[in-house]
């Protein structure tokens, strides 16, 4: 069978589970937020999302998936409440998601049903989500931002929106992309990744490094005064058991 069939109904058969990974404060070392990402078990074995989220778009069978994860990201934020902790959690806003009529309608459902605080949810949308329909995206992000959600642009630099798009949108953070990361401090990537940080400052934005692993990448972006970074430095995406034991450490 095809992946596309095996697929079907994965939702129902509760094969999806969320992993976390942690976004660390560089002055502080807290962690203060965290990504959910997607994983889907399979016979056993734990299948990445670049093999079966396109499918779940094509199927348009991303938006229950997405409205699930909406929903266990709240429960999960409110689980951690209950242990002590305050964080907030980080969902990744697909384009097909983020197009349908319902997108801002079920935020809310998700915030009200399970009853947070909405400043604890954030939605990270990538750059191409915007410029396909600038005014409908506005719209939407508007709404969201109303809500009191956070809003984060993902990938931050390897798509192509214009600089002049980034004032229209109401941006709480811009995450650098891995890409701008991995080579510091050799090469010019980390000129790339300063001209972020020093962009964003002006811009009033949070700014965050994805994909940092090293105590070079680590001085870097302190240096450079980046507000946070995600990356296997702190730890890869975990199970929510695991993100309690870290946030216990790094509290
Ligand atoms: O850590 P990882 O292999 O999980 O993530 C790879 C990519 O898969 C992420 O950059 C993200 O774009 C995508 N992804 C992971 N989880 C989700 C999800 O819940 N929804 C959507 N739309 N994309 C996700
Ligand atoms: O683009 P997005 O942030 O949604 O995707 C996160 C992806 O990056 C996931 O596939 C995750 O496993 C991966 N990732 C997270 N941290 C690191 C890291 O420090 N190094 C590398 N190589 N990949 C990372
Ligand atoms: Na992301």
């Amino acid at each position: 069978r095809s992946t596309q069939e095996r697929l079907s109904g994965a939702l129902e058969r509760g094969e999806f589970f969320i992993v976390y990974q942690p976004k660390v404060d560089l002055q502080t070392g807290v962690i203060r937020d965290v990504e959910a990402l997607l994983r889907w078990r399979y016979n056993g074995e734990v299948i990445p999302p670049y093999r079966f989220i396109s499918l779940l778009e094509q199927s348009r069978e991303i938006i229950p998936v997405s409205n699930w994860i909406a929903t266990q990201a709240c429960r999960q934020i409110a689980e951690w409440e209950l242990q002590g902790y305050k964080v907030g959690v980080s969902i990744n806003v697909s384009a097909v998601q983020f197009k349908d009529d319902e997108f801002c309608d079920m935020i809310a459902a998700a915030i009200n049903e399970v009853g947070i605080d909405p400043r604890s949810l954030e939605c990270e949308i990538t750059e191409g989500l915007l410029i396909d329909n600038v005014s409908e995206a506005v719209d939407k992000l508007v709404q969201i931002k109303e809500m009191g959600v956070r809003i984060s642009i993902d990938d931050f630099g390897t798509g192509y929106s214009s600089l002049a798009y980034l004032r229209q949108f109401p941006i709480d953070t811009l995450k650098i992309d891995r890409a701008f990361i991995k080579d510091i401090p050799h090469a010019d990537d980390g000129t790339i990744a300063s001209s972020i940080i020093v962009l964003s400052k002006a811009l009033g934005l949070n700014v965050i490094a994805e994909g940092v692993e090293t105590d070079e990448q680590i001085e870097f972006l302190k240096h450079h005064d980046c507000d946070e970074y995600q990356g296997y430095y702190m730890s890869p995406p975990v199970s929510p058991e695991e993100i309690s034991v870290l946030l216990e450490r790094h509290n």
